[in-house]
């Protein structure tokens, strides 16, 4: 499974003369949570995380160096980045130069297909892209596991949008040692039987975060008293999930991720102050996934840090959950996703 990206390879020489690359990735829904930190500079999490990367939503990234350039200049979908985000992509950038031993600043142009105000996360997919695209572009040489360490100080979760379909992320070694820990938290192909599932995404009319996950995570860490429980009985679900997928047994992945899903809602609901993602819709939404299966669908819930409702169930039923899902909340948008790829390195025409 493992890929080398030769840094030549993919590369293209511009009209200047300075190398550049651009790189594709896909978003992925946890089923087994990350959620909360032991190192915040390294974006160590508390525990082992499993996911599955997206079909559909992919970001496509473009960097190029730019000699002479005194600053980065970073675009995202056709505006110039600002505040926060432009931050998060320059420091990230600093990190790449570091590793390469270069002080050129460089073009970044991010171009994300998650329809606005969709409520989908594409930090995932964004640091994925942006890794894969920047450390071509500087010469780093890294294979796909080094690559997912370093998506990983970008977002924790784009460690994972490094691999297409099922994928776990390790927290690495919890010993003292942050280089051994950082070394060894990394995301890797997790194998499974057939499985063909969707993931019917049920986005719900929502204002905007009440808190970003960033912060939801650190409050919960420092002061939820359910924190160290869940993240326990998190290891104990992993061990299961791993056992399910292998055994190609949907039912038992949906059961599982749902119980997790629902425990790290939990965690957040008890810290100080609470925080709540779980809004109205999202609970009508939860109430039509028991009765689905109550009628002898195998659909099975998980929510991230916001109101959406995602509904794994067997692609046969995808249909009928999606259906089921809109008449219990008209006001919502409803789409079916499959396992995806992982991100790539791809020519100036995408392919
Ligand atoms: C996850 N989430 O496993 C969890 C479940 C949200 C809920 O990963 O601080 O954007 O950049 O490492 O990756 C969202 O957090 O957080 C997330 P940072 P990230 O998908």
């Amino acid at each position: 499974m493992r890929r080398e990206h030769p840094t030549a390879v993919l590369d293209t020489q511009e009209q200047d003369g300075s190398a550049a690359a651009t790189a594709v990735a896909h978003p992925n829904i946890a089923l087994i949570k990350y959620w909360g930190k032991r190192d915040e500079r390294l974006i160590l999490p508390v525990t082992d995380s499993l996911s599955m990367t997206l079909d559909v939503f992919p970001t496509t990234t473009h960097v190029r160096l730019a000699p002479g350039a005194g600053q980065d200049e970073v675009t995202l979908n056709g505006a110039p980045a600002t505040g926060e985000a432009g931050r998060r992509i320059t420091a990230f950038l600093d990190l790449v130069r570091e590793r390469a031993g270069s002080d050129l600043r460089a073009v970044v142009d991010t171009e994300n297909t998650v329809p606005t105000g969709a409520g989908l996360a594409s930090s995932a997919s964004g640091f994925a892209a942006l890794a894969m695209a920047a450390a071509a572009a500087y010469g780093l040489g890294l294979d796909d596991t080094a690559l997912s360490r370093l998506a990983r100080r970008g977002s924790g979760s784009a460690s994972r949008s490094i691999f297409g379909d099922f994928t776990v992320w390790h927290a690495g070694p919890d010993t003292g040692d942050l280089d051994a820990a950082d070394l060894g938290s990394y995301a890797e192909p997790v194998p499974t039987a057939d499985l063909d599932p969707a993931l019917v995404i049920a986005v719900v009319n929502a204002g905007p975060k009440p808190v970003s996950s960033r912060e939801a995570m650190r409050r919960t860490v420092d002061t939820s008293p359910l924190f160290r429980p869940w993240a326990d009985s998190s290891r104990d679900d992993l061990t299961d999930m791993r056992a399910a997928l292998t055994k190609g047994d949907l039912e038992a992945v949906g059961e599982i991720a749902e119980r997790n899903a629902l425990g790290m809602h939990a965690t957040m609901l008890a810290a100080r102050p609470a925080v709540r993602y779980l809004s109205p819709a999202t609970v009508t939404v939860l109430d039509q996934v028991l009765q689905l299966r109550r009628d002898g669908v195998a659909a099975y819930a998980t929510m991230d840090a916001g109101p959406n409702v995602k509904v794994l169930c067997p692609r046969a039923d995808a249909q009928r959950v999606a259906d089921a899902v809109r008449a219990a909340a008209p006001d919502s948008t409803v789409l079916v996703a499959g396992p995806g790829p992982g991100a790539r390195l791809v020519d100036e025409g995408g392919r």
